[in-house]
C-alpha cells in the first residue's frame, strides 16, 4: 500500500508536529502548563486547551499558584493591565462565590486571590482569572465574556515514576 520511504516520511511529519505542540508547554513543579496565544472569553478558553490536550488550570495547593507566577514573571509577563490569564473556576449554577473547576469539578479550597477579590463587581463576575498584583499573580473573579488568553494544564500528571490522570492527585494510579 505505502513504499518504505512514504512511511518514513510520514512517521518523521508526524515526530515534528507532536515536537511542535510539546514545545507549547512549559513544566511547572509536576504539571505542563500552556499559554494559549489568542484572547477568547472564558467558555472558548476551555475549548482552546481542550485542543490541545489540556484543560484550563487547576491550583491543587498555594504552591502550585506560586510556581506559576514566578514562571510568568520571569519569563516576561509582567504587565498588569495585558497578561491577564482564564484559569478553570466558576460559580455559575453555585452559590455565589463558591467557586469550582470547570475541569474537575472539584470546590476551590486554595487561598490565592488577589486584594479584594473576589468581588463580584457588577454582579457579573462568575469566572476566574489570575492577573499580577503587588509583584506576583494571584486570582480575581471576572466576567466571563472578557477576552483573555487560557492557562492551560496538561491533563496528565507527571511523576517521577508514575503518569496520574485527574482525581489521582496523590500519584496513586489505582
Ligand atoms: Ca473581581
Amino acid at each position: 500500500m505505502y513504499n518504505r520511504a512514504t512511511v518514513y516520511i510520514l512517521i518523521s511529519i508526524l515526530i515534528v508536529s507532536v515536537r511542535a505542540v510539546r514545545n507549547d508547554f512549559f513544566r511547572s513543579g509536576p504539571k505542563n502548563y500552556y499559554i494559549s496565544p489568542i484572547k477568547t472569553n472564558f467558555f472558548a478558553a476551555r475549548d482552546h486547551c481542550i485542543a490541545h490536550g489540556a484543560d484550563l488550570a487547576t491550583f491543587d495547593s498555594i504552591a502550585d499558584l506560586e510556581a506559576v507566577s514566578n514562571f510568568l514573571i520571569q519569563h516576561g509577563y509582567n504587565s498588569e493591565s495585558n497578561d491577564l490569564f482564564w484559569v478553570s473556576y466558576w460559580d455559575l449554577g453555585r452559590a455565589q462565590g463558591l467557586f469550582h473547576s470547570i475541569a474537575t469539578g472539584q470546590l476551590l479550597t486554595t487561598s490565592g486571590w488577589t486584594h479584594g477579590q473576589p468581588d463580584n463587581a457588577g454582579g457579573v463576575e462568575h469566572c476566574v482569572q489570575i492577573w499580577k498584583r503587588n509583584g506576583q499573580y494571584g486570582m480575581n473573579d471576572n466576567n466571563c465574556n472578557v477576552n483573555l488568553r487560557a492557562l492551560c494544564q496538561q491533563r496528565t500528571y507527571f511523576f517521577p515514576q508514575k503518569c496520574c490522570q485527574y482525581g489521582h492527585q496523590n500519584g496513586n494510579c489505582n
